[in-house]
């Protein structure tokens, strides 16, 4: 059956077009743009090749004895998995062989690394390679998450502590952000700012194909998702939050839904409604959400698809980093839902 794409959210010049594919995608925004060299394609056809290397990873892991511990641990000081390892070695060694990118900071490694194989210095890439591993053996969905900030091409980072200040930029500058999420079906959800575009991996043909086009976020939802077993350390806007989501003064107490995997809670967010939440507590002042390659991705995406997403005090794209593995408070969703948590916050 032929995908209804005849959308008006849908990129100029892309309404109408059936089974569309990513790389086409891809190459006709490029082709859209007057001032567009195809560095960008290229940087986004490597990224997309990571994620296939990695979900067939993730498919075979049982099998292939990829699942448990590799014996080592990251600079957030967690142990890493195998898996873990192999994808984030994926994502490294094809966005640096492709040329395209010029900074690149994963939450697997210490401190930012400068792709010496580089061709243009326009792009900076931040990604969490597998996002959710404490669910990678239950067989749970994990995802991996990406940003890619522009650079200003004249500066060319030489050392880490250049390049992790050339990509500590607000998410008001990312040009692409998505995620992958590996589950029940692959799925790729991107955003190049106009409009939130879903792509379903479809294994006969080995490609992205368009599925969820023009995501939009409904403006209320039924959903919250937060790790409830924090509850006994969250402030008081939090803590009413979720009071008044199970004990309403008026309508329908919400559902609570929590997997656990960042990727799979907020990809139910943003198709059904409602909020996420991954907040700051008496015991992570800070939260746990790393900025650059969790929290300001997908509040890109969020935004992007007409929801919202806060510190409760400030808007996640608005935050400027002051470290590359910086943590930040996580409320998203919803545009209701995310009003009722910061008017919340402004009256405590
Ligand atoms: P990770 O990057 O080490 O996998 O941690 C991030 C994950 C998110 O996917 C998820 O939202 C959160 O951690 C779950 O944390 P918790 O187990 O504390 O609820
Ligand atoms: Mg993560």
């Amino acid at each position: 059956m032929a995908l209804e794409t005849k959308h008006s959210y849908m990129p100029t010049g892309l309404e109408g077009i059936d089974s569309l594919t990513l790389s086409r995608f891809v190459l006709q925004m490029q082709q859209m743009s007057a001032e567009a060299t195809g560095d960008l394609t290229i940087l986004m056809n490597a990224l997309q090749i990571s994620c296939k290397v990695v979900e067939t990873c993730v498919r075979r892991a049982g099998i292939a004895k990829l699942y448990g511990l590799a014996g080592s641990g990251n600079v957030q000081g967690e142990d890493q998995k195998k898996l873990d390892i192999i994808a984030n070695d994926a994502f490294k060694e094809n966005l640096e062989d492709c040329g395209r990118v010029s900074v690149m900071v994963s939450e697997e490694d210490d401190e930012a690394i400068v792709c010496s194989k580089a061709t243009t210095h326009k792009y900076a890439i931040a990604f969490d390679p597998l996002d959710g591993s404490s669910n990678i053996d239950a067989n749970v969905s994990i995802g991996t998450i990406f940003a890619i900030y522009r650079l200003d091409d004249s500066s060319v980072s030489k050392t880490p502590a250049e390049g992790a200040k050339a990509i500590m930029q607000t998410g008001r500058n990312i040009v692409v952000a998505g995620y992958a999420m590996y589950g029940s079906a692959t799925n790729l959800v991107l955003s190049f700012g106009e409009g939130v575009h879903g792509f379903t991996l479809d294994p006969s043909i080995g490609e992205f194909v368009l599925t969820h086009p023009g995501i939009q976020i409904p403006k209320t939802g039924k959903i919250y998702s937060v790790n409830e077993g924090n509850a006994a350390n969250w402030d008081k806007a939090t803590t009413k939050y979720v009071e008044n989501s199970k004990y309403p003064e008026v309508g329908k107490a919400k559902s609570l839904r929590y997997i656990g995997s960042m990727v799979a809670d907020v990809h139910r967010t943003l198709l059904y409604g409602g909020i996420f939440m991954y907040p700051a507590d008496a015991k992570s002042p800070t939260g746990k959400l790393r900025l650059l390659y969790e929290a300001a991705p997908m509040a890109y995406l969020m935004e992007a698809a007409g929801g919202k997403a806060t510190t409760g005090e400030i808007d996640i794209l608005d935050i400027v980093p002051d470290s590359i593995h910086q943590r930040v408070p996580v409320y998203m969703g919803s545009s209701e839902d995310i009003d009722a948590i910061v008017s919340l916050y402004q009256s405590q």
